[in-house]
């Protein structure tokens, strides 16, 4: 069976990822429609070798194209007004964006950690795909969690710019052509609040009464909902200049009866689906932003055990933001709920 996907969005950073991941991996396509604000609509864009129209997103553009999966990736605001549209049209949609994360109807999937709950999407119409930094994590936590059991999870995060968008990763880029210009104090600073180049800003999102950012408050909720527990959770979501991958540094703290064995981490780690481990200190061998760029691995790696605590551990994960943490996450929710239905 083929299907028609609508991608929202699709003249973005996770858009065109997206038309590259469904190519990749031999998407069972009928029509691909190509979806972006009436500013956008009328350019191209290619997939498998021919070019596509983009349409504009209109409310009845899912019905006439009879759209069975649309992926929205064009922000909380135009999920929030045009998602309904795509359901009544009988589509499922895959949100991207945080606007119905928490909705407790509606599911919040990670395929490798909580695919049973795809079966939930009928009670929306929606699916949403988490935060870049809560995937990447939860995929290392998962494994671990099933191991020992955790108690607690302190994360600081390096996050690329790609999680800006296109913004982003062209206002790093023309801030390091400007100071090798000698002009870097006048480049614009539009995409963060300061300058990026050469620089690392501990604030991504909004402030958050408690203290912490909204993309740190994210890693906390959408991770307990992820994982179906209400463990200790506390983020620092830094913004540094990688132009995509987000790196993580993570300590896990286990129940109070655990004295961690790094082999039996490092095996469950390993035996988890789309988790590799890249730990060899000596040879300089750990997961980085070079090595996660473009690939749909989450590499886990300096895995050590505390020094102090026998029930705690230190990791490091890199994955890459656009993919891992957006583009592939949606697509592997696509290919469980195709699963999941030609099975029903
Ligand atoms: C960033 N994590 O790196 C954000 C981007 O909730 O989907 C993704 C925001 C989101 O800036």
């Amino acid at each position: 069976k083929k299907y028609n996907v609508a991608v929202v969005g699709a003249t973005g950073a996770v858009g065109e990822e997206l038309f590259r991941v469904l190519e990749q991996i031999d998407f069972p396509i009928g029509e691909l429609l190509p979806l972006a604000s009436a500013n956008s609509a009328g350019s191209t864009i290619e997939f498998n070798g021919r070019e596509h129209k983009v349409y504009e997103l209109t409310e009845t553009v899912f019905s006439e194209h009879d759209v069975d999966i649309a992926f929205f990736s064009a922000g909380g605001s135009i999920s929030e007004k045009f998602a309904k549209f795509a359901v009544e049209s009988g589509a499922v949609v895959i949100d991207n964006t945080s606007h119905f994360r928490m909705n407790e109807n509606v599911p919040l999937v990670v395929p490798e950690v909580n695919p049973e709950d795809i079966a939930k999407w009928r009670e929306t119409g929606i699916i949403a795909n988490p935060n870049c930094s809560t995937i990447q994590m939860v995929q290392a936590l998962k494994p671990l969690d099933n191991l020992y059991g955790i108690k607690r999870v302190d994360v600081s995060t390096y996050q690329a710019v790609s999680g800006a968008g296109k913004a982003g990763m062209e206002e790093l880029v023309k801030q390091l052509q400007d100071f090798f210009a000698f002009k870097l104090d006048e480049s614009k600073k539009e995409a963060f609040m300061h300058q990026i180049a050469l620089n690392v800003i501990p604030h991504i999102d909004t402030p958050q009464p408690n203290g912490f950012t909204k993309e740190e408050m994210k890693m906390v909720n959408e991770t307990q909902k992820i994982m179906k527990k209400k463990m200790a959770i506390a983020a620092t979501c830094v913004r540094v200049p990688v132009l995509r991958s987000h790196t993580e540094s993570i300590t896990v703290t286990f129940e109070d009866n655990i004295d961690v064995n790094l082999d039996d981490v490092r095996a469950a780690l390993a035996a988890f689906e789309n988790v590799e481990v890249m730990d060899d200190l000596e040879n300089g061998v750990y997961p980085m932003p070079i090595i996660s760029t473009d690939t749909d691995t989450t590499y886990v790696g300096r895995i050590r055990k505390d020094i102090y605590s026998k029930n705690m551990l230190h990791m490091f994960n890199s994955a890459d933001q656009v993919r891992v943490g957006a583009a592939t996450n949606a697509v592997r929710i696509a290919l469980k709920w195709i699963a999941m239905e030609e099975n029903n």
